[in-house]
């Protein structure tokens, strides 16, 4: 541990010691000091990470696994140490269980397109949840057209949570695809009890963690999940990166999904065979230095009580809570029980476009519209809604201006 978060352990949470890392926080944006609140969308990055992959092409740029040189070698390690750094933080098996995609869309891709032509045929079922991100709706329902099968969903509740009651499993049931996180909702899902239930018909499970990731301890042995899914640059990381973890014999038996340099091991005209794991599923040039700069962002991250962490955003999320539905008309959509710090507001007479352009004009920086879930906004029968994301850095004082702030917007646009 630096001796810096070592300080900060012993004297509690110190959200201003991890301030001071976030470069980005002392930029204005319309003359206001920023007020960064979109973080489900993107999470700022700490310098350390700037510095790993800026230190990479600075230092040691080169091609990995492919030359003698050293600079090759080099790169190629810090590129390793990073599956190591990652492989640990979610308590996979083995390093090679950990694929490097582009984002958690790439890796829910390669999911839906390797497991669908492993493992669907016509009249085959696949099951999402009625709270899931486009990126874990399409490639499913691309797969199922592929292949003859039929998408179900979950339905879920008014508070945001799946309705267990109803959980469309039948003997044609081959996939459970489902978010760990809701990125609209900020609903925890019992991601651990349904997989349990679907292991028990050999239903095979693929989690998207996108949201998860950044703000809770993940154990993909604990969850007992087949694939799991996430992003880099939502986790402190770099843009451009993500993570695929899958059970190294369930891997063995999928096809790859791109195919080129780097994922075979003997090519010929008439046949190619390929890598070993996890190669066999990173066809091409990877992303490098966004790699060497995610393992930096999960170090950074370990050097934290990531549990900490969770309890301090919470208190925003309860704080913020708690004074936003003060205003009249305010309606928070998605009020599970256990939540990230997460809030998607509606409010009465009041676009929430309108509201998060005041809101810019005040420095403070929230999304708007349907955050690519329109078939949850049409279950709460909302256009869109203003969803403010929390992360570590966040604080108090800033959730009190985004609540002035949107105050003074209702005042100016009702
Ligand atoms: N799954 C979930 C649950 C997400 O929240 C997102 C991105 C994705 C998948 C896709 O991740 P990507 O890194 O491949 O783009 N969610 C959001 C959001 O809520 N606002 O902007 C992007």
């Amino acid at each position: 541990m630096s001796t810096k978060a070592e300080a900060a352990t012993k004297k509690g949470y110190d959200v201003e010691e991890i301030r001071a890392q976030f470069p980005i926080l002392k930029e204005l944006v319309h003359g206001k000091p920023l007020v960064y609140f979109d973080n489900a969308a993107t999470s700022q990055k700490p310098r350390r990470v700037i510095k790993a992959e800026s230190a990479y092409y600075a230092t040691i740029n080169a091609n990995v696994h492919r030359g003698v040189h050293a600079l090759s070698t080099k790169a190629t390690e810090a590129q390793e140490a990073a599956r190591e750094t990652i492989r640990k933080h979610i308590n996979a098996k083995r390093a090679h269980e950990i694929i490097f995609t582009s984002g958690t869309t790439a890796s829910i891709n390669l999911a839906a397109t390797s497991l669908g032509q492993l493992l669907l045929k016509k009249g085959d079922e696949v099951v999402i949840s009625g709270m899931e991100h486009h990126s874990n709706i399409v490639p499913w329902q691309l797969a199922c057209e592929r292949h003859g099968a039929t998408l179900k969903v979950i339905p879920i509740t008014d508070s945001g949570e799946w309705d267990l009651r109803q959980v469309p499993f039948s003997d044609k049931t081959r996939i459970l695809a489902i978010s760990h996180v809701s990125n609209t909702l900020g609903t925890i899902n019992p991601v651990k009890k349904l997989i349990a239930q679907a292991k028990k018909k050999g239903i095979v499970t693929v989690v998207d963690g996108a949201q998860a990731v950044p703000h809770l301890k993940i154990d993909v042995q604990d969850l007992g999940c087949d694939l799991y899914a996430f992003s880099g640059h939502k986790a402190y990381g770099p843009t451009g990166t993500g993570v695929l973890y899958g059970r190294e014999d369930l891997l063995n038996q999928m096809p790859p999904w791109q195919g080129g340099g780097e994922m075979i091991d003997v090519v010929t005209f008439e046949k190619t065979t390929y890598a070993k794991l996890p190669f066999k599923f990173e066809a091409g040039t990877p992303h490098i230095a966004g790699i060497i700069g995610l393992g930096e962002a999960f170090r950074w991250m370990q050097d934290y009580d990531l549990s900490a962490m969770a309890a301090y955003e919470h208190t925003l999320l309860e704080h913020a809570t708690k004074e936003l539905l003060t205003i009249e008309g305010l309606r928070i959509i998605g009020t599970a029980k256990e939540k990230v710090g997460v809030i998607s507001l509606v409010i009465d007479g009041v676009h929430h476009y309108d509201l998060g352009t005041l809101l810019d004009q005040q420095g403070i920086a929230v999304r708007t519209g349907h955050h690519c879930t329109q078939p949850l906004m049409e279950h709460f029968g909302v256009s869109g809604t203003t969803r403010a994301s929390f992360a570590c850095f966040n604080t108090i004082a800033e959730v009190d201006a985004m609540v002035a702030g949107v105050k003074k917007g209702v005042k100016m646009l009702r």
